[in-house]
């Protein structure tokens, strides 16, 4: 990292940070290593040094189909670091602390002041369309040219990201911010789901389609409420090996087994009272309802392309079942990260079991490695 002052005529202005980063310059390219120029933090903001940063499959959709996020831009949303500099009016994070990042949100709104800011009403704005400062101020720039941040509020496959403060969550200084990266999104994704949406008891029979991290980390919290069953459901062996590892009662190999028919078999004929469905696949859906029990709930996460229906039976619905969506674990990253780093730990969330690390100039090779299941979380180690 170098930062040089720039001056006009000769007086001392401001600083510009530059250090490496990713851009897609569009749909479809590859991530690029070059040299980000980044603006000093403004009002709300924070200049990050990233130690790690997680992928998602979010990064890899924006990165395919050039939106809603515009291109050329720099991707990356599970960034963790060291904050060097604040912005006019930070009050929760000073230099030296050691920061997650997740999502930010307005915090003024109904949602927002309800504790659910993943429903902050300018929550797409800010998280997936970025630009939060406008044309006419790019926080980041390559040669001079302004390029597309704040995704996410963070834009953080860079070692230096201008973070919106609401992302940031801080943690302690013995935090491994390497391991600890992917909590910001996958984790908080498919824990909040757990904790904040279909809480299982006791009598549940739980399914979960698809076990990346999203539902792996679904399965671990799951577990941790003791359904009766809980049963997760993928195509890599694995993947289901991790499953059970994480807690998994039974598992379901989806390119070998006829997935109703073990579902029925596996809960006597009652279905499942509670799915989550992590693949935004409309078949998966459509047969996570089909194979829920009377008054059971589907949960559904994943993202499809815009204009995906869902293909509902209409009686299935008069059973008393229920489909409902949700958004990033309907956590407060406030209160559900500092829980997960205490539990982490205590020993209790194994979080390495998912990781495969990466140096920023192979993340192209850790994109590809996500997409094709040879790693279930990729981290950029910086
Ligand atoms: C998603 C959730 C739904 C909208 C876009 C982002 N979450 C995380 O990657
Ligand atoms: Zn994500």
């Amino acid at each position: 990292m170098r930062q040089r002052p720039l001056s006009l005529n000769g007086e001392r202005k401001h600083m510009t940070t530059t250090g490496r980063g990713a851009i897609v310059r569009g749909a479809g390219a590859p991530f690029e290593i070059v040299e980000l120029e980044l603006d000093e933090p403004g009002a709300g903001e924070v200049l990050v040094r990233l130690v790690a940063t997680g992928l998602c499959h979010t990064d890899l959709g924006v990165q395919a189909i050039g939106a809603p996020f515009a291109l050329p831009g720099v991707l990356g949303h599970e960034g963790a670091g060291v904050v060097e500099r604040v912005g006019p009016g930070v009050t929760s994070v000073a230099p030296g602390d050691q920061v997650l990042m997740s999502f930010t949100s307005c915090g003024d709104c109904a949602p927002c002041a309800a504790g659910h800011p993943a429903y902050c009403a300018t929550w797409f704005p800010r998280n997936v369309l970025g630009d939060v400062r406008g044309p006419d101020s790019a926080a980041t720039r390559v040669a001079g040219e302004p390029v597309h941040s704040h995704f996410f509020g963070q834009s953080a496959f860079a070692e230096h990201s201008i973070a919106d403060e609401r992302a940031l969550v801080r943690v302690g200084p013995g935090a491994d911010l390497a391991v600890l990266a992917p909590l910001g999104c996958g984790v908080i994704t498919g824990v909040g789901a757990m904790w904040n949406s279909l809480r299982p008891g006791p009598s549940d029979a739980v399914a979960v389609y698809g076990a990346g991290a999203v539902g792996l980390s679904a399965i671990w919290a799951a577990a941790r409420r003791k359904p009766a069953q809980l049963v997760a459901i993928d195509r890599v062996a694995e993947r289901l090996e991790l499953a059970r590892e994480l807690g998994a009662t039974d598992t379901i190999d989806a390119s070998t087994e006829d997935v109703p028919a073990r579902i029925a078999e596996l809960t006597g004929g009652r279905g499942t009272t509670l799915a989550f469905d992590t693949t935004a696949s409309p078949a998966v859906g459509a047969a996570a309802m089909a194979s829920a029990a009377v008054g059971g709930t589907v949960l559904i996460v994943g993202v499809a392309a815009p204009g995906t229906e869902l293909p509902v039976e209409m009686t299935g619905l008069l059973l008393g079942k229920s489909l409902r969506g949700i958004t990033m674990g309907d956590a407060d990253p406030q209160a559900l990260i500092p829980e997960l780093v205490a539990l982490h730990a205590a020993g209790e969330l194994p979080l390495e079991r998912l990781q495969r690390r990466y140096s920023l100039a192979e993340l192209q090779q850790a994109a590809d490695d996500m997409h094709h299941g040879v790693t279930v979380k990729p981290v950029i180690v910086f």
